[in-house]
This record gives C-alpha cells, sequence and structure tokens, in this order.
C-alpha cells in the first residue's frame, strides 16, 4: 500500500515518505521495546515512591549555608581516587587512580583527578610563592603571585597523562578496573599566563635552545624541555576547573606541558632556566625511557600517543540491568592533536562501529565517546579504538608489544579489551 504524505518532524526537516499511521507504528513499537526491557514501567504493583509522601517532601532540607564549600552527596562517597597498594612502598613518593569508570563528560573535578608526587604534596601560600627565570635571558627575573595575575592570561583545557598509565599491563591483563588500568590521567580547564610570555619577557639569548623546570618540592621533579614546545603551548597556570588549584596539583602555580608526559608538568613551579641544551645530569633520565625487546631505550618520548577506553561497561561498573537499552561509553585523547574518530567493538577487534563523539574532539583534550547499543545479553569482548586528526589508529596489545616488547612501563597507549559477560560483569582480558 503506497501512502505518501509529507511529515515535519521535530528539528523541523520534512520527511518524505512516511505516512503518518506508519511513523506511529514503529515509535509504539520501540516504545513497547523500551518498555519491556525495563527502561519505563508502565504496569504493575504501585511503586510508594510514586504514591506516598516521602519523608524528604515531609520536613525542611538543609538552610543555604550548610556547607559553604560542598562535597559530593554521601551517596556518592565510593567515587574517590584510589591506590594499588603493592605498586608502592609508600604514599609519598606515590601515585593513586582516577575514578575514570564512574565519571561522564570530560572534565575531571579536582577532588577526584590522581596524584602523583615525588616527595609528597606541599603547603605553599600565594605570599610565599616566587618564580624565577633565570639562565640564558636578557634579564632574569623573580615574579610574585600578584605579578602573573597581571599578565595576559588564557583559559584552555588539556588532558594530563602520566607515562606509566597502564604501564602494569604491558606482560598481561592485571589490574581489574579501568581505574586502575587507565586513572592516571585528567582532563581540567586551565587558567594561566602562557609561558611564552614570561620567557618574553625576560628575553631569551639567541643561544638558549632548553628550558630547565622545577618546583619547589623536595624532589624538585627538574625536567628538560625544548624552547620550542616552551614558547608553543605551555601555560603557567594557577586556577583549573575555575578554582584555584588544589594542593595536590600544584597549589599555587603549576605548568602545564599540552599533549606531553605528565612528569613535565611540574607542579609548585618555581624556576625555569634557559640553556643551550638539556641538563640531562640533573635529571632522572634514567627512568623515564623505554626498555625495548632488544635491550636498547627510547628515551625523551614526551608526546602521548593517541589512546582510549572504554569506561562503562567495566569491571568496576558492570551492567546491573538486563538485556536491551545499553549505553557504552569512554574516553579518548591524543597527545598529537584532536581525536577526529572512536570505534567500538564488540567482539574483540574483529568487526568495529563507530562511536558517537559527545562534541568534537578538542586538541589535547579528552573526548568523550558513546555507542548506543541493544544488548542482547550475550557475552561482550569490548575494546575502542582512537584515531586522531594525524590519522594515527590507536594499535593492538599485539601491534604495540611487536614494537616495543614487554619490558617497558612507559607509553602503553594499546586497545583496552573487557570481558562482559552474561551476568553482566566484566573482566580485564586480553585477546590474540
Ligand atoms: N614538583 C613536582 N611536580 C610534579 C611531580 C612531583 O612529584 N613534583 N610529579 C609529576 C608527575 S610524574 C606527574 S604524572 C604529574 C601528576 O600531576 P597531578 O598530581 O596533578 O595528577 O605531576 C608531575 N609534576
Ligand atoms: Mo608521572
Amino acid at each position: 500500500m503506497k501512502d505518501e504524505t509529507k511529515e515535519v518532524s521535530m528539528d523541523g526537516t520534512e520527511r518524505k515518505g512516511t505516512s503518518r499511521r506508519g511513523f506511529l507504528t514503529t515509535t509504539l513499537a520501540a516504545g513497547g521495546a523500551l518498555a519491556g526491557a525495563g527502561l519505563a514501567r508502565a504496569q504493575g504493583a504501585p511503586d510508594p515512591l510514586i504514591t506516598e509522601v516521602q519523608s524528604w517532601a515531609q520536613g525542611w532540607g538543609d538552610g543555604v549555608d550548610a556547607t559553604p564549600y560542598g562535597l559530593p552527596i554521601h551517596y556518592e562517597s565510593d567515587v574517590v581516587r584510589r591506590n594499588v597498594s603493592w605498586l608502592t612502598a609508600d604514599a609519598i613518593s606515590s601515585i593513586n587512580f582516577t575514578p575514570i569508570h564512574a565519571l561522564d563528560g570530560t572534565i575531571t573535578p579536582q577532588g577526584c583527578a590522581f596524584e602523583r608526587h615525588h616527595s609528597g604534596a606541599i603547603e605553599l601560600s600565594k605570599a610565599d610563592y616566587r618564580l624565577m627565570i633565570n639562565g640564558l635571558v636578557d634579564t632574569p627575573l623573580v615574579f610574585t603571585y600578584e605579578d602573573l595575575e597581571r599578565f595576559p592570561r588564557v583559559t584552555r583545557t588539556f588532558f594530563l597523562e602520566c607515562a606509566a598509565n597502564t604501564g602494569m599491563e604491558w606482560a598481561g591483563a592485571q589490574l581489574n578496573g579501568a581505574q586502575f588500568t587507565h586513572g592516571m590521567i585528567h582532563n581540567m580547564e586551565y587558567t594561566g599566563v602562557p609561558l611564552r610570555t614570561l620567557l618574553e619577557e625576560a628575553g631569551v639569548k639567541p643561544e638558549g635552545k632548553w628550558i630547565y623546570v622545577e618546583g619547589a618540592d623536595a624532589s624538585s621533579n627538574g625536567r628538560s624541555i625544548p624552547l620550542e614546545k616552551a614558547m608553543d603551548d605551555c601555560l603557567v597556570a594557577f586556577k583549573a576547573n575555575g578554582e584555584a588549584l588544589r594542593k595536590e596539583h600544584g597549589y599555587p602555580v603549576r605548568l602545564v606541558v599540552p599533549g606531553w608526559e605528565g612528569n613535565m608538568w611540574v607542579k609548585w613551579l618555581r624556576r625555569v632556566e634557559v640553556g643551550d641544551q638539556p641538563w640531562e645530569s640533573r635529571e632522572e633520565t634514567s627512568k623515564y625511557t623505554d626498555t625495548l625487546e632488544d635491550g636498547t631505550s627510547r628515551k625523551w618520548t614526551w608526546v602521548m600517543d593517541a589512546k582510549s577506553v572504554i569506561t562503562s561497561p567495566s569491571p568496576q561498573s558492570p551492567i546491573k540491568h538486563g538485556p536491551g537499552p545499553l549505553v557504552i561509553t569512554g574516553l579518548a585523547w591524543s597527545g598529537r592533536g584532536s581525536i577526529a574518530r572512536v570505534d567500538v567493538s564488540l567482539d574483540g577487534g574483529k568487526t568495529w562501529k563507530e562511536a558517537r563523539l559527545a562534541a568534537p574532539g578538542q586538541d589535547k583534550a579528552l573526548t568523550r565517546f558513546y555507542f548506543d547499543h541493544v544488548w542482547d545479553g550475550s557475552e561482550m569482548l569490548l575494546q575502542s579504538r582512537a584515531i586522531d586528526s594525524t590519522g594515527y589508529v590507536q594499535p593492538t596489545k599485539t601491534e604495540l608489544r611487536a614494537f616495543r616488547g614487554v619490558n617497558s612501563i612507559y607509553h602503553n597507549n594499546c586497545i583496552q579489551t573487557w570481558w562482559v559477560k552474561a551476568s553482566g560483569e566484566a573482566e580485564n582480558v586480553e585477546v590474540s
């Protein structure tokens, strides 16, 4: 039966060739499917949460000043940073992990953004804060916190990934949760002064080719950075996500080195020295190298390559409902540019489908992706694969091992596999 009519849909575009009747039938059928899967409950026993007046509607709530600076409601108390006790000898020189399995969107709240300290998080006031620029400059300078606030500032969002993120997974699937396998990452909106502005204020001499940056903590975390990067997009940041940096993230001022290893993002930044070569003797250069299969080492692998992970479902975020509509979601990022596309596989990488990006990929920042699936209740080998603006495709674990071996700690950006069972529980596994 031919029944061609024109219809104007919600967004105002014309729908041609579907009869109103046909449209309604499809809509109802879909609605029925959703209700059957538990997305909507139209029938059954009366629900007291709907039919009865609840206790919270029978009295007053908290007044406005109950918590001058609010914390998450106690129901969310398990959404916290966690550490893995056997990883490090103590909590001073240690690391914890962002609960990425429980977050959505792209911005990491500072309160649950992972921490990495070499000698603990120090307390440094704005009044005691000083930043020195010296070395191969026309005029060595010292800035106070108030001085920094008087330079033109910018606000930009970037991810910080520790080079050791996923580092425990080289030899085999080890830690059971996205928080632990991929949680050495956070993504914040930073406000600060371009490092370039401060270096230009001091006047870099023509021989200046490198900077040495160090923090005010006991470890100082000194690092050499090519002047080119320093003049490109580095920020001397004093705000994150709109508010002051938290103590653990470098209050009052930290260096932001977009797209590069987290260890170069010096916290409690106190000094920038300009030189004509890198300061190898001052650094822990032996530590931040990647040992290859043949025993040789890669060093100065500063940029974080494209990577992604499904955050839910995942071992700490199992499917709690039966078959039917299922939101699969995760994060993707690249230190070389923006995320152009993310693919999702349900069968361990045999077939791929394109995921939906929550927003167009931003340069060197986290991108959220969604894959709206109708789950048939059978087990899945869930994977995600990031493709960045340079055309680089995130490698499989097998591909990465062929090139890098299994002796590395740093720069493991391989495709992650979650085995989702019929029960909805998920496990960290490898596929060959
Ligand atoms: N001064 C100082 N800066 C530092 C460190 C440190 O111990 N001291 N740790 C580095 C490392 S290895 C990482 S991964 C990041 C972690 O930043 P976060 O604690 O804000 O997550 O800070 C870097 N900057
Ligand atoms: Mo790190």
